[in-house]
């Protein structure tokens, strides 16, 4: 029985993978005759014989090898058959026909001298817009999980970009996991507390007020060690929606993968912060160049320092 199914199974392949062989063998060409064409030569057309008939029309098509034709918009004749239109504008006058490749320059300059003949041009193939070479395979193995990507339209984004390392967007959160694989290329090191032991030398090289901070800031604590301590990574999970790593095989793939995120602790364990230190975050990350950020939090009530910072 497996045997059977393994035969029958080869056999289907073969035939499947002739039949597109054989196919691809062929030229689609796009006729459309004259309005004052005898229509016995339509008739043979729209009955799949080109060839058939003794004028000199068909001769050519037989000398051609055109042996393949049929009417483009057959399924709208019923359609359009109570208007005039259909028939006026010649819609029943054009046809697509098969023909060697090797022929297909020959027929064209040949049929299109042709008496008969309104136009005649290569059924040419064209694509969907960025479904061509520019088109994306995502390896994320979760991929499949986010939905939201495609609800967002972002997969249309990255056919054209994946953000710009420029592009800085301060996450104002519980911090970062700065050992997580997906996102090793996700957080904004600041150039001028960073190289030569500048992370941790106690100084503050860049003079802006704070300490080493080389890789973001942590609010609650007022120190340079914004690492993730909330216990659902709250801050972590956000920042692998924007910017985890794309196409490489770990975890997910992002909105905006090659942005950076300006990593701003502001929410403890438990998920709380304070309005102070959001503000401050604001301030912080607006002089760092951060033009973007990323509040996921909220509260009922209204703070005249986060509206005003
Ligand atoms: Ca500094
Ligand atoms: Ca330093
Ligand atoms: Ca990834």
């Amino acid at each position: 029985m497996l045997k059977y199914k393994f035969i029958s199974f080869a056999f289907l392949y073969f035939l499947t993978f002739n039949s597109v062989f054989l196919f691809s063998q062929n030229q689609d060409l796009i006729l459309k005759f004259k309005k004052e064409t005898p229509s016995n030569i339509i008739n043979n057309f729209t009955n799949n014989s080109p060839a058939a008939g003794n004028s000199s029309f068909s001769k050519l098509c037989f000398n051609l090898g055109i042996s393949n034709s049929r009417m483009i918009f057959k399924d709208f004749k019923n359609h359009f058959s109570v208007s005039k239109e259909y028939h006026e504008s010649g819609l029943d006058r054009i046809f697509i026909l098969k023909i060697n490749p090797s022929n297909s320059e020959k027929a064209i300059k040949l049929l299109s001298n042709n008496e008969y003949v309104e136009y005649i041009e290569t059924d040419l193939k064209i694509n969907l817009e960025n479904s061509d070479s520019k088109s994306i395979f995502i390896n994320d193995p979760y991929l499949s999980y986010q939905y939201y990507l495609n609800l967002s339209g972002i997969p249309e984004v990255w056919n054209n970009t994946y953000c710009d390392s420029t592009i800085i967007i301060g996450v104002i959160d519980s911090g970062l996991d700065f050992l997580h694989q997906d996102l090793q290329q996700s957080y904004f090191i600041n150039k001028g507390e960073y190289g030569n032991g500048k992370e941790s030398n106690g100084i503050d090289d860049d003079n802006n007020g704070f300490t080493d901070d080389w890789r973001g800031w942590n609010f609650i604590d007022y120190k340079n060690d914004p690492t993730d301590d909330n216990k659902f990574s709250h801050g972590t999970a956000v920042t692998g929606i924007i910017n985890a790593s794309i196409n490489n095989g770990i975890g997910i793939a992002s909105v905006a993968p090659k942005s950076k995120v300006l990593v701003l602790r502001c929410f403890d364990i438990d998920g709380y912060g304070k309005e102070s230190d959001v503000a401050s975050a604001i301030l912080y990350g607006a002089s760092m160049g951060v033009r973007i950020f990323n509040f996921s939090f909220g509260d009922y009530n209204y703070s005249t320092s986060l509206f005003r910072y």
